[in-house]
């Protein structure tokens, strides 16, 4: 367990280091609220004691700036032990009203001490695990199982308020949606095991060119999600028509790069992919359009031979 312990007096910092290093636990040391609150940000202890009355900032007024900077995240939430001369009834309903979850005379018997730490580690414990296990969830929740791009439910969510954010900045935004040829007859042809490594192949090769456009910065926010079946589409928020364009051609030859066999695609031999978008300038119309055009020309993809991008 980690404490930071928030306390001006020298002497009263090092004694009670030494005791609560003694338990096992690490500790910090902070001389005041206001480096209490930066070591804060930047070590995450699981435990606070917290003197009140220091110089520059006080325990209350730090505690405040803390449980401020948690509102910010999910589920965040130190115990705060305020550290009081004396044990009084008074003492508690402050600590508590200012943001902390106990307090504790500075004189507190070795034992009792002891206890209290424990009492404190098994709730850190248990804080971690289910922070860990929330992350899990959030992950799978918004993951599409078989080939571990976005699934549907995060694009849809995530598209919302792109979209939202686009059409109040007058920004651009583009949409492509791909779909796999002859997926159908590859199913028929090499069996459904067969299909779903080709799925996960496919999506790998879609999420390596978007990743790339993203982390270079020509569609920073873009995002590749598993939209159906085998189909997917591409978000790609505050891009250029370039930009959007080369995604476009990136995709289609990721794809024909994996170099799948594909025998029932008679005309390429190798799994191939089509795709149909859509790019405005300023997002505006209701986003129902970009889907409904991105469609369209995917149809007109699969009508003029298939292993090709219609984009406008
Ligand atoms: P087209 O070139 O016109 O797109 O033809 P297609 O055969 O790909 O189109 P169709 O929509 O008729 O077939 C899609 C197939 O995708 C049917 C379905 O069995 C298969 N499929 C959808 N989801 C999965 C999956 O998770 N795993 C596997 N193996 N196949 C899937
Ligand atoms: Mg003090
Ligand atoms: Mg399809
Ligand atoms: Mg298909």
């Amino acid at each position: 367990m980690k404490i930071l312990l928030v306390e001006d007096s020298r002497a009263m910092a090092a004694v009670m280091s030494v005791r609560l290093s003694s338990f096992g636990y690490s500790v910090a040391v902070a001389e005041n609220g206001a480096l209490a609150v930066a070591k804060f940000a930047d070590w995450g202890p699981d435990l606070i004691l917290m003197d009140i009355e220091m110089p520059v900032m006080n325990g209350f007024e730090a505690s405040a700036r803390i449980r401020a900077i948690e509102a910010t995240q999910d589920w965040a939430w130190t115990p705060i032990l305020f550290l009081t001369a004396s044990d009084t009834q008074e003492n508690l309903i402050t600590a508590i009203e200012a943001g902390g979850d106990d307090f504790m005379a500075k004189s507190v018997p070795e034992a009792v001490l002891q206890a209290k730490m424990k009492a404190m580690a098994r709730i850190a414990a248990l804080r971690s695990r289910l922070s860990q296990a929330n992350r899990m969830l959030k992950e799978q929740a918004s993951r599409d199982g078989l080939t571990g791009l976005c699934n549907r439910r995060y694009m849809d969510l995530t598209l919302d308020m792109a979209w939202s954010e686009a059409v109040r900045s007058g920004a651009s935004f583009a949409l492509l949606m791909l779909d796999i040829d002859h997926f159908k007859k590859y199913n028929d042809h090499y069996g459904h095991l067969a299909g779903d490594d080709c799925l996960r192949a496919v999506a790998g090769a879609v999420r390596t060119v978007v990743e790339a456009f993203s982390s270079d910065g020509h569609a920073k926010d873009a995002f590749a999600a598993r939209y159906g079946g085998e189909e997917f589409a591409v978000v790609i928020p505050i891009a250029s028509e370039q930009a959007y364009r080369s995604i476009a051609d990136g995709v289609l030859d990721a794809v024909r790069g994996t170099g799948i066999p594909h025998e029932r695609n008679a005309e390429w031999g190798i799994v191939t992919t089509s795709v149909g978008g859509a790019f405005v300038d300023a997002a505006g119309d209701d986003i129902a359009q970009m889907f409904r055009a991105a469609d369209m020309r995917l149809y007109k993809a699969k009508e003029s031979g298939r292993n090709r991008a219609v984009l406008n």
